[in-house]
């Protein structure tokens, strides 16, 4: 198919010099050199910000917006997808082809959450893939893998401030099955910036950490063997005296686990909990049909928050879990870690208003959406309720993925320890602290096996790009566990996950918790024989 283009106002990148202008305009021949390109050398894949614009890419913008919360204007990032709805929603086998425009009024890069796409697609500001200029124009190109994803930006703490929106891909199967599709996403909010919010936790000042994020930008994923300076904000949390400003994000409750043992939660005092960027004072109504076959997709885009889904009287099936079937698992309350997702099939009773709730975890306060029939009448739901435990891994333990890894040999064995504590605050993988890391370097073709142990009193949700991973492992206990893109690390607990190296580049592997990776909980895996 050949499209019409508008003029192309910048060629001048050495990327398309060896183009004709045929090719320029086709978007076949452009997009097969950029992935020849791509194959040859870590070529940033797309070479320059006016001639995507000619790129026929579904067209996603992230911008700013203003979102009332409590009855007070904010004004936080968005991505705003081509039908004017956050984020993008794919139909069975259609690409990945967007083009990604940042009007965002700063410098951006957006990650494709759980997506598999190649290195330099992935949106983490390595060196080879930089952010994106304001006023500039990226496109992408994958094929995506179906099911329940998101995207957010992976530049400084975007996501804190609701740069952050659902990625829906569909399948063929879902089609024939037919279900109302109620997407549910999860944020906590803050009237803070994410910067000060991060120099209460560490005990400096907002100024001190936009100048720690500058210098870790400006060397991004040196290793331990370099000779750089050490910049991480981790020393500085630990050299800075304290301010006394870091009362202000203590944890909000320090609760007894299983084994009556005291774990912290919640890190950040926030001041709101949104559901689809609403509050309980003014939810979401989604309307259902009497009787309607639902499928739900909840995805936790918090920062710094894990929830447990409760969906009051009615009792549901998740079926997928990041994206990837599971085995159903029936229930009524579900754990959702950071940046995980729960698919949830419920079958509704005929007709009436349906609740579906998230309560923070080791607190009260609560956010969700209704579900209501016509003509239902809605029900006031309070913004508080009774305390929640802290989310654990009793839905992990009883997951098991549909499609598991092939069983074999590990040929790559590795324990990763996860450290760090609130005084000072920060946070470290095999003691070592982003962005002073010594990557763990991998084969393609390698199965990999990771023995993740949080020697912490918090709980850490782990994730690695560009692959999906099995839960083998919980405790020492063998499971075959779901296949997923992140798993919650219980504190002082240990959980086995494996995945086959078939996606060669850089990636990181980090928790979830935006405050944890910022001070530097983040490490890299690569490939043999990616340049750097
Ligand atoms: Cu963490």
């Amino acid at each position: 198919m050949l499209v019409q283009h508008s003029p192309l106002p910048n060629h001048s990148d050495a990327a398309v010099a060896g183009q004709n202008s045929r090719s320029r305009v086709n978007p076949l021949s452009r997009r097969r050199f950029l992935e020849a390109a791509l194959a040859a050398a870590a070529v940033p894949i797309l070479p320059g910000a006016g001639r995507a614009a000619a790129y026929p890419g579904k067209r996603l913008v992230a911008g700013t917006r203003m979102i009332e919360v409590h009855g007070r204007p904010a004004k936080v990032f968005g991505l705003t997808g081509p039908d004017g709805s956050p984020g993008i929603r794919l139909a069975a086998g259609e690409r990945f082809r967007v083009d990604l425009v940042n009007e965002a009024g700063t410098r951006t890069i957006v990650h494709w959450h759980g997506q598999l796409p190649p290195w330099t697609q992935d949106g983490f500001p390595w060196p080879e893939s930089p952010p994106i200029a304001n006023g500039a124009v990226q496109a992408y190109d994958y094929a995506p893998i179906s099911g329940t994803y998101w995207m957010h930006s992976h530049q400084d703490m975007q996501e804190q401030s609701l740069m952050t929106a659902p990625l829906i891909v569909h399948d063929a199967a879902e089609l024939r099955d037919d279900r109302q599709e109620v997407v549910l996403m999860l944020h906590d909010f803050t009237f803070r910036t994410p910067e000060e919010v991060l120099a209460g936790l560490t005990g400096t000042t907002p100024a001190t950490v936009q100048a720690m994020a500058r210098k870790m930008e400006e060397a991004p994923a040196r290793t331990v063997s370099s000779n750089a300076a050490h910049a991480s904000m981790s020393s500085i949390a630990a050299d800075v005296p304290d301010m006394g400003m870091s009362g202000m994000d203590m944890p909000a409750m320090a609760m007894s686990g299983p084994d009556g043992m005291r774990m912290d939660l919640n890190d950040v005092r926030y001041d709101a909990f949104l559901a689809n960027d609403r509050t309980l004072a003014d939810p979401e109504i989604v309307h259902v049909e009497r009787g309607s076959r639902i499928r739900l997709r909840i995805i936790n885009g918090a920062s710094s928050s894990q929830f447990w889904v409760d969906l009051g009287d009615l009792v549901g099936r998740v079926v997928a879990t990041d994206g990837q079937p599971v085995h159903a698992v029936a229930g009524s309350r579900f754990p959702i870690a950071m940046a995980q997702r729960l698919d949830i099939l419920i079958d509704l009773p005929e007709v009436g208003a349906f609740p579906i709730l998230a309560r923070l975890e080791g607190d009260g306060r609560q956010t969700g959406i209704v579900l209501a029939t016509t003509g239902a009448r809605i029900p006031r739901i309070a913004e508080s309720a009774q305390t929640a435990p802290p989310v654990d891994n009793s839905l992990e333990a009883r997951l098991s993925a549909v499609e598991p890894l092939r069983a074999r040999h590990a040929d790559v064995v590795r324990t990763i320890a996860l450290a760090g504590g609130m005084k000072p605050y920060a946070w470290s993988m095999n003691g070592e602290y982003w962005p002073q890391v010594t990557p763990l370097m991998l084969a393609k073709g390698q199965r990999v096996e990771i023995d993740l142990v949080n020697r912490t009193m918090m709980a850490h949700p782990m994730h690695l790009h560009g692959h999906a991973f099995q839960v083998i492992a919980i405790d020492g206990r063998p499971i075959q566990g779901a296949v997923r893109d992140t798993v919650l690390v219980m504190p002082m607990g240990r959980v086995r996950i494996a995945f086959d190296a078939n996606n060669p580049g850089r990636w990181p592997f980090h928790c979830h918790n935006l405050y944890h990776q910022a001070t530097g909980m983040m490490t890299e895996f690569r490939y043999q024989g990616i340049a750097t």
